[in-house]
């Protein structure tokens, strides 16, 4: 009898160490994916990856956790970039605009007055044009999982109200890390300044800039009102996000995983930009309350700011290729025309 129980638990012994026998379930380990924003822990971008957050651990049956980390703990969007492509953090969602110090080509998404609407942008982020640039993320070491929104960009200053973009003459604005932000204010007279998300309300606060644009929900959140005067609702720009994911962290996942975290990507884009559009009125409502003035374009003084900006296009073709402005110009007249 006990040379049959030797053998038994020789052999059980043997299995377990050539790991021919899994260790029971509970043994599995809990994966950890962090993901850093710039943006505070109040806005839809926040909100917009606590949904996230909740469909990951509730598909996974809690095998992956997600952990956030907001205000930019992280560093500023290049950095976290720089992370994602380096496999030191899981995730993050910075603008467009950044991605171009990678990819040239995605210069085009920041042209001045490109989308119409968040209908249209929607259509043409999601169609074909918007995911072949998605798709072009692998080869930068990144995994563009879905486009979330940021929002059309409105101008605050402190100095005088703008009308016009004669307006803008001399003042210094902070912009994105963007040559077409840059050119698009030069051009308007401004004194364009790039700099990280994170130090814009000290700048603004110290006087070393005299404005800066976002849309009217992160200049509400960031408390903007209480060192800027005036703001334009000029939807100058629309930005978008880009949820990405580390490569060298996502080739790690089985096939399984990587469909079940996509799939949250996705349909947390669609809950995160309804969010998004649901803040920006009462933003506005807000700012005005604490005693900014906010200026609302008529047609014609927004058509001003349009014609001042109409040669940016040409400007940067050869930066991200004359054949995706026009693929991209197509996409957005057949999306405005359904
Ligand atoms: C936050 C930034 C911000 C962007 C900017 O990380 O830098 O002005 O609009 O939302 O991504």
């Amino acid at each position: 009898m006990k040379s049959t129980f030797k053998m038994v638990s020789t052999t059980l012994g043997l299995l377990l160490a050539a790991g021919l026998m899994i260790a029971p379930a509970s043994a599995a380990e809990t994966r950890t994916i962090k993901v850093g924003i710039g943006l505070n822990e109040q806005s839809p971008q926040y909100t917009g990856l606590l949904k996230f957050k909740e469909l990951v651990e509730k598909e996974s049956g809690g095998r992956f956790k997600v952990d956030l980390f907001a205000n930019a703990q992280l560093g500023d969007d290049t950095k976290m970039m720089t992370s994602l492509r380096a496999g030191t953090l899981e995730m993050t969602c910075p603008s467009t605009a950044p991605i171009a110090g990678l990819d040239k080509k995605w210069m085009v998404f920041d042209l001045p007055f490109l989308f119409p609407n968040e209908e249209v942008a929607d259509k043409v982020l999601d169609g074909p044009f918007g995911q072949k640039y998605l798709e072009s993320l692998p080869s930068q070491g990144i995994i563009g999982m879905a486009f979330w929104e940021n929002g059309f960009r409105q101008l605050t200053n402190s100095v005088r109200e703008i009308k016009s973009p004669a307006d803008l003459k001399g003042l210094k604005i902070r912009t994105m890390e963007n040559p077409v932000h840059l050119a698009t204010f030069r051009g308007m007279g401004a004194n364009p300044t790039p700099m990280p998300f994170s130090e814009i309300f000290s700048a603004l606060q110290q006087k070393t800039i005299d404005g800066q644009e976002n849309p009217s929900t992160t200049n509400f959140l960031q408390k903007y009102y209480e060192v800027q005067k005036y703001t334009t609702l000029s939807n100058h720009f629309y930005s978008p996000f880009v949820f990405m994911y580390s490569k060298r962290l996502w080739d790690r996942l089985s096939a399984e995983d990587q469909a079940l975290i996509l799939k949250a990507a996705k349909e947390s884009a669609v809950y995160q930009r309804q969010v998004n559009r649901e803040t920006m009125g009462k933003a506005v409502d807000g700012m005005e309350k604490a005693g900014m003035t906010v200026t609302r374009l008529t047609p014609e003084q927004h058509n001003a700011f349009v014609e001042a900006t109409k040669t940016i296009a040409q400007q940067f073709e050869a930066d991200f290729g004359a054949d995706n402005l026009k693929t991209i110009r197509d996409e957005i007249a057949k999306a405005g025309n359904k």
